[in-house]
């Protein structure tokens, strides 16, 4: 009797077999090529969710293909253990962070492991555990040392009713989400790693970054963001009032200069003008997301100050302007109303002169608020006028002429300004590494040295409130200065987790390494080859991590200078169109999907239902539609088992029928190779084994049928191998394979097989279609004409006109042209 396919059981014995084999270990093998493939390492919340699975299975499936491809494969799983969620966990059901983290990981380990998934456990790593964050708190002092990391005072949430910093996450609507009382703005004193030192590489290697999604980058394009231009001088009472611009082709227009809140010129006129020091006061405490910048209503004061023009001498009164940045350039700006959108805005509310400087044939200029065009604006096709000597040239040349002019005059030089700013890394959160740094009197900010690593996070503790724990206990944080010997206290803030998830990938290759933070094998593995993960993290983690690798090859531990290869960012998993998530109820879970299919349709279907960039709509007939194809599957092979055993493939006495059969199976082969590695879309690949899969259904049950049989299925096994590799792993065998089948070498297409003795070719007349016919494929094209000519439907039509002109189309149609 046949026996029934029952996923529980074989995918238990699979799983059993790799577990006791430990098939997904690797080492170093210099007599392989290397492939290293990466999803993103997921935050233990709890459990398992859709993305999570669609995520690892997009990741799975190119790591099992690419090892039958005969690669020496890495794929490695682990936590993003540190963050808030814990902390909040902790307060709701008074467990420490550690505790509740410590379960999630076992939780979520064990789905994993249930998904079949061919990880290398034995380098496993969890960011909370001190042998990992041992080796980023010493990374961070060798950045100390260099420079590359600093303190400086910087904003903070501030709640003043619990005393208590808080995260962007946890201020609702300006109020503290604990207490409800508003929420203040502090300076404290935080610390910076110089990303801003990067920022020319981490743009220019974009470039090499062509297995990217342009989109993605893009994204990091416009992050970093990287203008020319230039800083020129104004002069204010003898001093130089320094503004940046990328016009200085319009410096002639520049009518008036507008200052940021809190830039000291601001703040000096305000010390005698109350109104003015209002106004300053009320702008200064306002922190508006860039975005919201541009939308925002423009404010501004004039400071009863003037500043002379560098060229000109002229006297341009100084206002102070709520859309003038202070982090950005210097923090003033010369404003050209003519020629700047905002500026315009600002002098026509506040009656400023208007002097148009640059020109674009053919159009009218308008002084007129109502008729700003963006031409006013553009660089392209534009003449200066009313520049004095300046005028007639086009952008560039004027720009040059302009920047040579005050350079002359050492009243400015040309500069590159980027809008990335340095990457703050403090949290006054608990669950984190620990800053390194101890804060001595004498001695300043001082590294922990090298041998007093790691500065271990004290886990076993009470949450009482909100606040950071280890802020409340002195014997975490009263200890001696490493340089002087006197009392000192250590950094109680803690790493922003973006630090751990920005250097995980390159651990994974020498994970249990206890005497480097990288080795040899770190650099034989990185770059990660294939990376897999949410567009989400298209512009911070990317970029960090991008940023950090640079760092590690600086410091001499690595020598690559990217870290990710090829990126494919997924789509999201929705359901009735709407993202899945907790908060709107509309979430499926996994697991009972696991228990009832198994994890082989729980994989075919999320890598079935749509390509892995665009997201996948959730449906629960799509679910039992893949689990119908597996037991579809299992019955073919076991039909063709249960018969007599299949003779030699014998090429030469095959019937049509088995030819086509045959063709089919190798021209799926080829398909699925370019769907798999080139354009990944594996749901097109699954649909060319189903249709395969139908076809072979048709064969009848003669020898050489069963021959072609044989040879199939053992190619779809393979083919399918990645994606439901339990039933794979089961089939295989059974088909007489030998070894296991994510050993077993990937299929490669018959060339013999794929060509075609004839061919069908479509006759038209006039265009429309009037007859197929079957030829030979290597007829001749008088042949092809007279065939065409004299098919029965074709005479038909051609009676009582005449024929002017036949065109052959080779291999696909002949079109007769008859009037
Ligand atoms: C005069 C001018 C004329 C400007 C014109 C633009 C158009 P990007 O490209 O983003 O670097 N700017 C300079 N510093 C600023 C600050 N701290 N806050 C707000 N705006 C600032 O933008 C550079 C341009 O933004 C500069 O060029 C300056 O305005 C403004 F037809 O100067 B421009
Ligand atoms: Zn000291």
């Amino acid at each position: 009797m046949e026996q029934q396919y029952d996923p529980n059981t074989l995918e238990q014995i699979a799983r059993d077999h790799w577990l006791a084999n430990n098939s997904f270990a690797v080492q170093q093998d210099d007599s392989r090529e290397k492939f290293y493939c990466l999803a993103m390492f997921p935050y233990p919340s709890g459990k398992l969710h859709m993305g999570h699975v669609r995520n690892y299975t997009i990741a799975d499936v190119i790591a099992r293909y690419q090892r039958m491809l005969g690669k020496n494969v890495l794929q490695p799983m682990g936590w993003d253990a540190f963050g808030l969620p814990a902390e909040n966990a902790a307060i709701k059901n008074n467990v420490p962070p550690a505790h509740w983290t410590a379960q999630n990981i076992d939780y979520m380990r064990e789905q994993l492991r249930q998904l079949g998934f061919a990880y290398d456990w034995d380098r496993e790593i969890a960011t909370c555990d001190p042998d990992y964050y041992r080796w980023e708190q010493w990374f961070f002092t060798r950045l100390f040392e260099k420079g590359l990391a600093y303190k400086k005072k910087a904003e903070v949430n501030w709640c003043e009713t619990d005393q208590t910093v808080l995260a962007n996450e946890q201020v609702v609507d300006g109020c503290c989400w604990r207490c409800d009382n508003p929420v203040e703005r502090r300076e404290i004193d935080q610390w910076f790693i110089k990303i801003t030192d990067y920022a020319e590489q981490l743009l220019t290697d974009l470039d090499k970054l062509d297995q990217w999604p342009e989109q993605v980058r893009t994204m990091q394009r416009n992050w970093i963001g990287r203008s020319e231009g230039v800083d020129l001088d104004f002069d204010h009472n003898g001093e130089a009032l320094s503004v940046y611009t990328t016009r200085p082709d319009t410096l002639m227009g520049a009518t008036y200069l507008a200052v940021a809140p809190q830039h000291p010129v601001a703040k000096a006129a305000a010390v005698n003008n109350s109104e003015l020091a209002a106004f300053v006061e009320a702008q200064s405490n306002i922190k508006v997301a860039e975005a919201e910048m541009a939308t925002m209503e423009k404010l501004g004061m004039a400071t009863g100050q003037f500043a002379t023009h560098p060229l000109t001498g002229k006297q341009v009164p100084i206002w102070v302007a709520n859309f003038v940045l202070m982090s950005y350039g210097s923090g003033a700006v010369m404003s050209v109303p003519a020629h700047d959108e905002r500026d315009h805005a600002f002098a026509c509310k506040y009656d400023l002169p208007i002097v148009q400087v640059v020109d674009k044939a053919g159009d009218e200029f308008s002084y007129d608020a109502s008729t700003w065009q963006d031409w006013y604006a553009d660089k392209a096709d534009t003449t200066t006028i009313n520049s004095a000597e300046f005028d007639g040239l086009d952008f560039q040349s004027a720009f040059n002429a302009i920047a040579n002019k005050l350079e002359a005059l050492g009243k400015g030089k040309p500069t590159v300004n980027y809008r990335l700013r340095d990457w703050g890394v403090s949290r006054q959160r608990y669950w984190g590494a620990p800053i390194p740094i101890i804060n001595c009197d004498s001695c300043g900010a001082v590294a922990v040295p090298e041998k007093d690593l790691p500065v271990i996070l004290p886990t076993e503790v009470a949450f009482e409130g909100v606040g950071s724990p280890i802020k409340k206990m002195p014997e975490f944080y009263e200890t001696t200065c490493p340089s002087c010997g006197a009392d000192a206290i250590r950094e109680t803030d803690t790493f922003d987790t973006f630090m751990e998830s920005s250097w995980y990938y390159a651990r994974y290759g020498c994970a249990k390494n206890d005497q480097a933070m990288l080795d040899g094998e770190a650099d034989y593995w990185t770059p990660v080859d294939q990376y897999v993960g949410g567009i989400e993290h298209a512009i911070l983690h990317l970029l960090y991590s991008r940023f950090y690798h640079k760092l590690l090859r600086d410091e001499g531990l690595i020598s690559s200078d990217e870290p990710f290869i090829r990126l494919l960012t997924q789509g999201m998993v929705l359901k009735d169109g709407a993202k899945m998530s907790k908060s709107k109820g509309n979430t499926v879970d996994p697991q009972s999907l696991i228990d009832q299919y198994g994890a082989d349709t729980v994989r075919l279907f999320s890598m079935f239902a749509a390509p892995p960039e665009q997201s996948l709509e959730w449906s629960d007939s799509g679910v039992e539609g893949a689990n119908r194809f597996l037991k579809r599957l299992w019955k073919l092979v076991h039909r063709h088992l249960a018969a007599e055993p299949a003779p030699v493939l014998d090429t030469a006495t095959l019937t049509d029928q088995q030819k086509n059969a045959r063709r089919k199976t190798h021209e799926t082969i080829g398909k699925v190779n370019d769907d798999y590695g080139r354009r990944q879309t594996f749901n097109t690949a699954i649909a060319a084994i189903m249709e395969l899969c139908n076809e072979l259904g048709k064969l009848d049950d003669s020898a050489q049928s069963r021959a072609v049989m044989d040879e199939a299925l053992r190619a779809v096994v393979l083919m399918l191998g990645p994606i439901t590799p339990h039933v794979c792993h089961t089939l295989w065998p059974m088909l007489g394979g030998e070894g296991d089948v994510l050993n077993a070498a990937w299929p490669v297409a018959d060339e013999a097989a794929l060509t075609r003795d004839s061919i069908e070719i479509v006759v038209q007349v006039n265009g429309k279609v009037r007859a197929k016919m079957e030829i030979a494929t290597n007829t001749d094209k008088a042949t092809v004409e007279a065939d065409a000519l004299a098919q029965d439907n074709v005479q038909r039509f051609l009676e009582g006109v005449t024929v002017r002109k036949v065109i052959v189309v080779p291999g696909k149609l002949v079109n007769i042209v008859a009037n």
